[in-house]
């Protein structure tokens, strides 16, 4: 390994196995760069004063960003969404979470949603991604993956709100989520954790029969269409361009359940998924059911991975590695190496054809300690984050297939970011045609980079100018994030086209207009119809009898677009908010007799404080 763990004082929290020393750096990028083969001068790290002048990395006051980027919000459960360059926060979309501001899991439908997908409270919301439609963003869906508790979730970019989530069979912490290209015919979950096969109570203590499978969901109904079961736990995975082939990196092809002993073989796999091959197999029957699904055996052992149209390919790689992306060519997966400094390209085209699927590997440049992730400019040139040195490193993709081998020669150019990337992401990088200009590291650490808020720092992500291939890259802009974004996608503005009020036609719930109002009383249940406007409720009062179960249906019947309102019922724990034409439903119990102001939470208009009504409950 080229890695030596240091003693317990020198390592660091987040890396135990690195020794502190050798990765915080000090000044700039000058000294670090010096040593490096193939670099031109086109360093920003020794001209701070870099000349953006050609590049507007400010967006006014009222005028719009390019783009949306979409940050996952790790173990917040949620999805921010950003405008870029400004690094504004625009808008935050809980997911696996409730969160009351959007009055999410408080009415009927999103907490029934909440609760059919396994009823936790939270989620570790690693990898946002965008459907697409011949290889560029539709504009129709985001989904993303829940690390904690094997789930995918569906949001609605119209409403820009999770209209859906599975909680996937066979899989504990689904970790890599991604989309088969070219159209989203499938959304992959990767299960990361190896559990016995279904984990009811079985193998208990025997890891080696411990399994982990991917899940192929359907876009439109969020069904688990398929799974297959492999050796080895699975990490990242990225799907191809063109709609044969599934890369998914992993490790632990030891089996092992320690640290240590995952670690204990120089090689793990990047695996390729054929998926005609796995969909005939599915339609031939040669599968097993497990919890509902049908799962495919593709591990290495398997009778569908003989002959010569194996379901799976287990492709050698460094151990470990952990990012895998897939060029916007469509012509190479390109994994990480995390515990060794070198990338691996495969080649994708000849895994077909190939005998062994290790002639496939066609380039491993070696770019520094810790590589993670890779995103692309479009231009030949890939961008792979350093978690250890702390950098971005720049490099030339088709210079390390004519390397061939291990070599430092592709290697453009690094910046040093702060500190400690994770992911990185181009604008449109996992598209066939990355707009190429700019690029956020999303940085684990901040250290001292902003006003100290206590232990628990924000992270940093940084804004990365990469469109002056003479200039190299710039460091833009600091942005402070709360925990823990682990990976974005970045759309073009012009290609997300979102609703400005709600279509009552969307919903299942009954629109409530002024002559609908009604409350009626049977068996014990009380139906409350109303509306919300400036600056009232439907009713100015509304009696119940104690023990009654209280379902209110409120509309906003306002047409203005960002007129929200929002019913909040205190001591009942209820919040549901309200855009204009929206209709939600809650359902409650009135179980202590008394009054109960009902008020509006959304500041409205200058009446905003006076909209309220009262919930009044008689005793039985
Ligand atoms: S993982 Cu977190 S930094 Cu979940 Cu994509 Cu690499
Ligand atoms: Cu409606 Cu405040």
């Amino acid at each position: 390994s080229a890695i030596d763990a240091g003693s317990d004082s020198e390592r660091d929290p987040l890396f135990s196995r690195i020794p502190r020393r050798d990765f915080v750096k000090a000044g700039a990028a000058t000294g670090a760069m010096a040593s490096l083969a193939g670099c031109t001068g086109m360093l920003s790290g020794d001209d701070e004063s870099t000349s953006l002048t050609d590049v507007k990395t400010d967006v006014d006051p009222g005028e719009h960003d390019d783009y949306y980027a979409f940050l996952s919000g790790g173990h917040t459960g949620e999805i921010r969404v950003y405008g870029l360059p400004s690094m504004r926060q625009l808008m935050r979309i809980p997911v696996f979470q409730p969160e009351s501001a959007r009055g999410y899991g408080y009415d009927d439908r999103t907490s029934e949603m909440l609760e059919d997908a396994g009823g936790y409270s939270w989620g570790d919301a690693h990898h946002p991604r965008v459907s697409q439609t011949d290889n560029d963003y539709d504009g129709r869906w985001a989904f993303v993956n829940d690390k904690a508790n094997g789930r995918m979730a569906r949001i609605n970019l119209k409403y820009f709100e999770t209209d859906a989530i599975v909680d996937i069979p066979n899989q504990q912490g689904t970790h890599g989520a991604c989309c088969l290209l070219p159209d989203t015919k499938y959304v992959f979950g990767v299960g990361e954790f190896r559990v016995p096969m279904p984990n009811d109570g079985r193998d208990l203590t025997d890891p080696d029969s411990y399994t982990s499978t991917i899940a192929a969901i359907n876009p439109e109904t969020m069904n688990v269409e398929w799974e297959v079961l492999v050796d080895g736990n699975m990490d990242n995975g990225d799907g191809g361009k063109e709609g044969r082939w599934f890369f998914a990196t992993g490790y632990n092809s030891e089996h092992a359940v320690t640290e240590s002993e995952m670690s204990s073989t120089d090689t793990d796999w990047l695996k390729a998924f054929d998926v005609p091959a796995i969909e005939e197999a599915v339609e031939a029957g040669e599968y097993e059911e497990i919890g509902g699904v049908p799962v495919v055996d593709g591990t290495r052992n398997s009778s569908l991975n003989e002959g010569d149209r194996p379901v799976a390919r287990y492709i050698d790689v460094s151990k470990s590695p952990h990012g895998v992306s897939v060029t916007p060519d469509g012509k190479y997966a390109i994994a990480s190496g995390k515990l060794d400094p070198t990338a691996t390209v495969v080649d994708i085209e000849t895994l077909a054809e190939a005998d062994d699927p290790n002639e496939s590997i066609v380039g491993r440049p070696r770019l520094g300690m810790g590589p993670l992730h890779t995103a692309y400019d479009g231009r030949g040139h890939a961008y792979t984050t350093l978690f250890i040195d702390s950098q971005v490193v720049k490099w030339d993709i088709e210079a390390a297939v004519e390397a061939g081998e291990e070599s430092t020669d592709p290697v453009i150019e690094k910046i040093d970011v702060h500190y400690n990337p994770g992911h990185l992401i181009a604008a449109e990088s996992y598209t066939a045609d990355p707009q190429g200009d700019w690029l956020i590291s999303l940085n684990k650490l901040s250290k001292d980079r902003f006003l100290p808020v206590g232990p628990m720092h924000p992270e940093n992500d940084q804004l990365i100018y990469i469109g002056d291939d003479e200039e190299g890259m710039s460091l833009v802009k600091d942005t402070p994030s709360y925990a823990e974004p682990h990976d974005a996608s970045i759309v073009s503005a012009d290609k997300i086209d979102p609703a400005k009020v709600y279509d009552p036609a969307d919903y299942d719930e009954e629109f409530v207009g002024h002559e609908d109002i009604d409350i009626s009383r049977e068996d014990g249940r009380a139906h409350v119809k109303m509306y919300s406007t400036r600056n009232e409720f439907g009713f100015e009062e509304v009696t119940v009898t104690e023990g009654d179960e209280v379902t209110m249906t409120v509309t906003n019947i306002e047409q203005t677009a960002d007129i929200l309102h929002s019913l909040a019922i205190p001591e009942h724990d209820i919040n549901i908010k309200l855009a204009p034409q929206e209709t939600r439903e809650v359902t409650f119990t009135a179980d202590e007799p008394g009054v109960y102001w009902m008020y509006c939470a959304f500041f409205c208009s200058a009446l905003h404080l006076e909209m309220r009504s009262r919930l009044i409950v008689e005793p039985a």
